[in-house]
């Protein structure tokens, strides 16, 4: 969880002048936060990428680096881009604060502060930088729950669709050769009748897990519906395509998966051909997929 900004933040203080450091040291350290004080721009620059505080406190003229310069390196690097930090300075020029804005600073404080204006921001900016996180935590999540099926944890048949959409534009502007392979269980049904569904799942992760152990790292793989998979196999010339389906098709035969023994499935294969639609590929390995299942089952059929 991020931790609420009352949680005891930990505060960087830069300043060149050792009586400002000092004193917005206390007033902080006095309000609760954990305080690091830095007095030049390059150990500041160093004490922030060692380990983030959760916000800086930044002087702008010192001699080494001024705090524009310190301000701008700290967002270049991804471990400090997203701190915030507030420019404390006693330059009163619009200028100034909208290069300090530029750089990419939060909030700008004049000198001599008053304190309570220093605790204000500080809070303010602690507050909103913890909300950004979390919010950007559940966006995470979201685009999670909505791209994977959740027994499996694979891709669910909404995003694979989508991968599928871009790969095939891409592999038609470069010619590339592809398939797409569906395969079905074979007799779930009875396994659920038999067995209960909470098996039936159990059931389904295991094959899943066995079926992505022989794929590559580049094919997508996911759940196409109830007992139903798809398998995109990038670069595949349609010789290749064949092995993979068969490989698969012994790999999930050979497996003995407690406590129903042994499943087979049944496969439909389809190339991609030039200038063919999406749906029109799937189509053909569904057609596929049904021809095996009246062949008898366990095979691959393109
Ligand atoms: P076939 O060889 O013709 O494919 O026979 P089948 O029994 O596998 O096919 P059918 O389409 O008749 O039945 C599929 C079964 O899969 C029915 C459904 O209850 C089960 N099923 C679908 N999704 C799930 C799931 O998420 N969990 C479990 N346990 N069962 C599921
Ligand atoms: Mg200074
Ligand atoms: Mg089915
Ligand atoms: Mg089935």
């Amino acid at each position: 969880m991020i931790p609420e900004p009352t949680e005891v933040s930990t505060i960087l203080v830069v300043d060149d002048t050792a009586g400002n450091l000092d004193l917005l040291g206390r007033i902080l350290g006095d309000a609760g936060y954990r305080v690091r004080r830095q007095p030049s721009g390059n150990l500041a620059i160093t004490s922030a990428l060692a380990s983030p505080p959760d916000l800086i406190l930044l002087d702008i003229k010192m001699p080494d680096l001024d705090g524009f310069e310190v301000c701008l390196r700290l967002k270049q690097n991804p471990s400090t881009r997203e701190l915030p930090i507030i420019f404390i300075s006693a330059l009163q020029d619009a200028s100034d604060k909208v290069r300090a804005f530029l750089s990419g600073g939060v909030d700008y404080i004049t000198k001599p502060f008053q304190t309570e204006e220093v605790l204000a921001r500080v809070a303010t900016h602690l507050r909103l930088h913890a909300l950004q996180r979390r919010l950007e935590m559940q966006n995470r999540e979201l685009e999670r729950l909505a791209t994977t099926d959740p027994l499996t944890g694979i891709l669910n048949r909404r995003s694979f669709s989508t991968y599928c959409q871009h790969y095939r534009a891409r592999a038609s502007r470069y010619g590339a050769s592809f398939c797409l392979l569906i395969l079905d269980i074979d007799r779930f049904k009875r396994i659920n009748d038999a067995f209960g569904h909470e098996i039936g799942d159990r059931v389904l992760v295991a094959l899943t897990e066995r079926i992505r152990d022989t794929l590559r790292e580049v094919d997508l793989f996911a759940r196409w519906g109830g007992e139903e998979f798809i398998i995109l196999s990038p670069d595949t010339p349609p010789e290749r395509a064949g092995h993979l389906a068969e490989r698969l098709r012994k790999s999930i035969e050979a497996a003995t998966i407690d406590p129903i023994g042994t499943v087979t499935a049944s496969f439909g294969l389809a190339v991609n051909r030039v200038g063919e639609e999406l749906e029109d590929l799937i189509r053909r390995a569904d057609h596929a997929l049904l021809a095996a299942k009246e062949a008898g089952r366990n095979q691959v059929r393109i």
